[in-house]
């Protein structure tokens, strides 16, 4: 296959980008290699060989050059499809597509660290101001989109592929966190995006242990 993901089955980033592969059709050029990658526990091969962050998703292309985060990898997949699909040329929507995504990013982003901080932090060192704060974003974040609901009209772009990845991490990882509740119109749009293939093919699950 001419592409390599870098993968692992439960990252919003990495779901992310396996979206915008169906979406854009080239899903099937890319291989995924599972990828190990936990805050404390280096992986020397993979910060060597791909990402020396040691995150994922990093992307090999034919010439053996590395692509990451998950933003570049999705602009370059867009333009190896041609262009402005996912990330639009026209620049009154550019902008605002652009910025959009830097939203979902940022609510994907806050809901990792609220993952590592339960998971990985020992529960004596936990900061109960920096997890409400994590939260407080996320919130705002949700509260935005359910009161600019243009931002979720078709045709799919970047943010809201983004913005349904961190929804589906939400649904996995906070199953108590009532979000439809008090974001009733983003509910409904999101109820009618996970039913595209690209988001049935991505569920999260656990990496094996
Ligand atoms: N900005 C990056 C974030 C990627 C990221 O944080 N991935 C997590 C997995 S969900 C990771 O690799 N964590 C390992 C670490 O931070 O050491 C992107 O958009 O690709």
């Amino acid at each position: 296959m001419a592409m390599k993901l870098y993968f692992g089955p439960s990252s919003p980033f990495v779901r992310k980008v396996r979206i915008a592969a169906i979406e854009l059709g080239l899903d099937k050029e890319i291989e995924l290699i599972p990828t190990a990658v936990v805050p404390g526990k280096p992986n020397t091969d993979y910060a060597r060989e791909a990402n020396p962050l040691r995150r994922i998703p990093a992307l090999s292309i034919e010439d053996g050059e590395v692509l990451y985060d998950s933003t570049v990898i999705c602009e370059y997949l867009d333009v190896r499809a041609g262009g402005g699909r996912l990330i639009p040329q026209d620049t009154a929507r550019r902008w605002r597509v652009l910025t959009n995504h830097a939203l979902a990013q940022g609510m994907c982003e806050a809901a990792v660290l609220l993952r590592y901080e339960t998971w990985l932090r020992p529960e004596a060192q936990r900061w109960s101001v920096w997890i409400d704060d994590q939260w407080d974003k996320i919130d705002s974040g949700l509260e935005w989109f359910e009161n600019h609901d243009e931002a979720l009209q078709e045709p799919v772009d970047l943010a809201q592929i983004t913005l349904g990845a961190l929804l589906g991490y939400l649904d996995f990882r906070s199953p108590d966190k009532d979000w439809r509740q008090a974001t009733p119109k983003l509910a409904a749009w999101y109820a009618t995006l996970r039913e595209r293939p690209s988001l049935r093919e991505t569920e999260p699950v656990n990496p094996p242990t």
